[in-house]
């Protein structure tokens, strides 16, 4: 997985603003408001209690704050327990939390200890930022470009295939892009012979992954991927609606989904 960096986290209170106001232009809703109408749950200031987790690469600077701020932007009451890893996890339950937020390299869940719900990022993410994409109040059609097929892609463009849209798919990686066309039944995309979009959805690792010529004007470009998909110069050249946040929109698609 692709760790995010303390830097990715700067100013995450500012990102999540700007992330609320281009959701909202994208879909007349806030992000709590597509969570409540997506997952049909809402919160009730719920305790949350995060846990730093040490293993393999360790915390992430700026991570469990994140998540603090994160989590009370959106309502509601959490804490960073003091200890990490299992006695952190003791900590929390001992302190009354009724969700835990937890990451490892490989896995960041959220468990709603009160009704046994899990939930983990990567589907989530997916999930939510192609229902944003689908959304979308000034979509020409619903032909959707989707670049990056992994284990945040691939959710979100299964996602878009049951909403019944028509997905055109791209992976660097010809195996997946194959297994994928095979799966969900999407059409491979040939970025040799593009055509235009109004609605991409993009999650990758890499930089600069959509073609030019993908990009129509006012397009929205729904993306979890770090860094982003897209140069400001076609961002500003075409109009583009970009939904793009490092860690809350998927936080918050986690925590609506465990409610
Ligand atoms: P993954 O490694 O499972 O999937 C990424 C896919 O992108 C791979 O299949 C790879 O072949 C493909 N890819 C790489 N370069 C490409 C290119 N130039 N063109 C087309 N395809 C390309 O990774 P995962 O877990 O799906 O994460 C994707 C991105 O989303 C990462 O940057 C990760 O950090 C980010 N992420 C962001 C979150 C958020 O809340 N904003 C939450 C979770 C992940
Ligand atoms: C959840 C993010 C989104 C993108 N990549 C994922 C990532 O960076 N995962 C690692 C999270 C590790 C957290 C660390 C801590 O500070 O508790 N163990
Ligand atoms: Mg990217």
């Amino acid at each position: 997985m692709a760790l995010l960096t303390p830097e990715d986290l700067k100013n995450i209170n500012r990102q999540l603003q700007e992330a609320d106001s281009a959701v909202r232009r994208v879909t007349g809703l806030d992000i709590k408001g597509v969570c409540k109408d997506f997952y049909g749950t809402t919160s009730c200031g719920e305790k949350i209690g995060i846990v730093p987790v040490t293993s393999g690469n360790g915390i992430i600077g700026n991570f469990s704050a994140s998540l603090h701020a994160i989590t009370e932007y959106f309502g509601f009451d959490s804490f960073v327990t003091n200890m990490p890893d299992v006695s952190g996890y003791y900590e929390a339950v001992r302190n009354g939390a009724q969700i835990i937020l937890m990451a490892d390299d490989n896995t960041f869940l959220a468990h709603n200890l009160k009704n046994g719900k899990i939930a983990n990022n990567q589907p989530c993410t997916g999930i939510i930022y192609a229902e944003i994409a689908s959304r979308y109040l000034k979509a020409d059609s619903k032909d959707v470009l989707a670049v990056g097929l992994g284990k945040v892609g691939f959710p979100g463009v299964a996602h878009f295939v049951h909403k019944g849209f028509r997905v055109y798919g791209y992976d660097a990686d010809r195996a997946l892009l194959e297994k994928t066309v095979f799966s969900l039944g999407i059409t491979p995309f040939d970025p040799e012979n593009p055509r235009k979009f109004s609605i991409i959805f993009e999650a990758t690792p890499c930089a600069d992954t959509i073609p030019e010529a993908a990009l129509s004007e006012n397009c929205v470009i729904s993306t979890p991927g770090i860094p982003c998909a897209i140069s400001r110069e076609l961002q500003e050249k075409y109009g583009v609606e970009l939904v793009m946040e490092p860690l809350g929109i998927g936080t918050a698609s986690m925590l609506y989904s465990v409610l």
